[in-house]
């Protein structure tokens, strides 16, 4: 890895040595290569909940407009950018791009507004005047800063060609960039901002893997025998949990790894999978009673627990993560500073059974729901001293405000918790130290969900809009109102339909608390819907 690493480093010493330093914007070789992969007929992408991701043949286009906006950020801001290619859980044929900011975080709005005004320019002309018109608008000095844009790819095998055409992007617009290889989005996020700490290097303090071993060794002083069985969904977070297992077994922590790229990559496994099917993934089916399981997602940004329980499959989501989380930072911090809060941010799948548990055990824990995709309970948490946040799928980390992080304890805890997004291996190190105060068995049995389940709904989502974070419906007009006439035939009930922000179909979650009603409601839900406009359920 290490010399992976140098190579790449030294690959970027070359870049130098050959950039042209120019004062004023030339497009001439963006034009090259905006001519060369030109935007499939009538495609008009949009940078979504979770940046750009669609089939991988569709991308060309978009990896060029996209990574040419990071050059003219970077030179913006005189910092590091990054651009990763994934599509996380998604099929191996997609693929897709995030883009993050210097400080680590995913883009701001206006630059999400950017770059779907970018990948919806028809002609270079278009391109070269919203590329001039951001230059103005921010009054960039393109001449004064190279600009740095670090790299990084999962394991798709369409990556390759997506992370050629960004290369030649940055350097066409007079850039440079870093490239780290594969790496899973968590690592990529944390090299953007130390990178930016010491401009001299790549890394401010340590790589990202002993970073987390450093605040894991500084928290986690148990001696006993723990076994952990980890689904890599065949995935980059491999790569970085075969590095980890090695760490671990010298706390006597042994790490048995599945579907480590010996198999297609989130098919039958992964977080995903293993969340919407409450089922084990693949390989894992004869997994011991109890035994403490968790699946990652395909760029390692996501984590579900999940064990065999009377022989049952049994999930611990992220809802569960948070749960556990909070019982661990509640009372120490509590005491510290009187004034310090405390949030836990959801989103509208997190079960009903969830924010009672919070609401009963930890009364001063303000309870918020964001919009579903990691990035908005990101910024909601960011308004609090801490602010838990976890999507039900296993996405969230705990972030820490500047004033929280003057406390020894919760900066040596950040270490290991994002600060930027969601990260497998961090959450799975943290859960490992609070699994020191709460048993296994204990954390599993926290709560019971009350029944619930989400189906996908092929149908026209363009009809459908949302408020209320996707819990109520705005449009078709007066179908909310039907909706909530039927819901109220039910007692206890929660249910919703929004439009996917990801995908082509709308997702409709049911949650009862008498487990009969969840089939009723579906169905009655299903045949409002379906006098709207013609759905398919899968
Ligand atoms: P959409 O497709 O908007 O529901 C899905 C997940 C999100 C988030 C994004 C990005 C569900 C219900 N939705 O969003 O939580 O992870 O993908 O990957 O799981
Ligand atoms: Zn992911």
């Amino acid at each position: 890895m290490l010399t992976e690493k140098l190579i790449n480093l030294y690959d970027t010493t070359i870049i130098v040595k050959h950039t042209v330093y120019i004062s004023t914007m030339d497009f001439t070789r963006l034009a090259a290569l905006f001519h060369a992969y030109p935007m499939p007929i009538g495609y008009i992408p949009k940078y979504g909940t979770s940046g750009f991701r669609d089939h991988a043949k569709l991308l060309d286009a978009v990896v060029i407009r996209a990574s040419a906006m990071m050059v003219l950020r970077s030179k913006e801001i005189k910092n590091h950018c990054g651009i990763m290619v994934t599509a996380s859980h998604n099929p191996e044929n997609d693929n897709g791009l995030k883009l993050i900011d210097y400080t680590g975080d995913m883009i701001n709005e206006e630059f999400e507004h950017y770059a779907t005004q970018l990948a919806s320019c028809q002609s270079f002309e278009y391109v070269q005047s919203t590329l001039n018109n951001i230059i103005s608008e921010r009054n960039i000095d393109v001449g004064k800063y190279t600009g740095y844009i670090l790299i990084g790819q999962d394991t798709r095998a369409s990556g390759d060609h997506l992370i050629t055409l960004c290369k030649k992007t940055i350097l066409a617009m007079g850039g440079k960039y870093i490239s780290l290889g594969q790496v899973t989005t968590p690592e990529l996020h944390y090299s953007v901002a130390s990178s930016n700490f010491n401009m001299k290097s790549v890394y401010k303090k340590l790589p990202y893997i002993n970073n987390l071993m450093y605040a894991f060794r500084k928290l986690y002083h148990s001696n006993s025998y723990y076994e952990i069985n980890v689904d890599c969904a065949n995935g980059v977070g491999a790569l970085r949990m075969f590095e980890l297992a090695q760490h671990l077994y010298t706390y006597n922590i042994k790490v048995n790894l599945y579907n480590t790229n010996n198999g297609k990559l989130n098919d039958l496994c992964g977080a995903d999978y293993v969340e919407k099917t409450l089922d084990f993934p693949a390989n894992m089916h004869n997994v011991h009673e109890n035994a403490i399981c968790c699946s990652l997602d395909g760029d390692a940004d996501r984590i579900v627990f999940f064990s065999k329980n009377r022989n049952k499959f049994t999930l611990l989501n992220g809802d569960k993560i948070a749960c556990l989380i909070i019982k661990y930072l509640y009372n120490p911090f509590d005491n510290i500073e009187s004034e310090t809060s405390m949030c836990v941010v959801h989103t509208p799948y997190a079960n009903g059974a969830f924010t009672t548990y919070i609401k009963d055990m930890f009364p001063s824990v303000h309870i918020q729901c964001a919009e579903t995709g990691v990035k908005y309970l990101h910024r909601t948490a960011k308004q609090y001293d801490i602010g838990v946040y976890f999507e039900s799928n296993g996405h969230g980390s705990v972030h820490f405000s500047q004033q929280a992080l003057q406390n020894k304890a919760i900066s040596t805890i950040s270490n290991l918790l994002s600060q930027y997004t969601g990260d497998a291996l961090g959450d799975l190190l943290f859960v490992l130290v609070a699994l020191q105060q709460t048993s296994f068995l204990e954390w599993m049995y926290m709560y019971q969900d009350y029944p619930c389940k989400q189906v996908k709904l092929y149908g026209d989502k363009s009809l459908f809009a949302t408020t209320d974070f996707g819990r109520k419906l705005l449009q078709p007009e007066g179908l909310q109102d039907k909706l909530e006439k039927v819901i109220a035939n039910y007692s206890h009930s929660n249910c919703f339909v929004r439009p996917s922000g990801t995908e082509d179909l709308l997702r409709l979650y049911v949650e009862c608390k008498n487990v009969n009603h969840v089939e009723m409601l579906l169905t009655d839900t299903v045949t409002v819907l379906s006098s709207y406009t013609q759905i398919e359920v899968k």
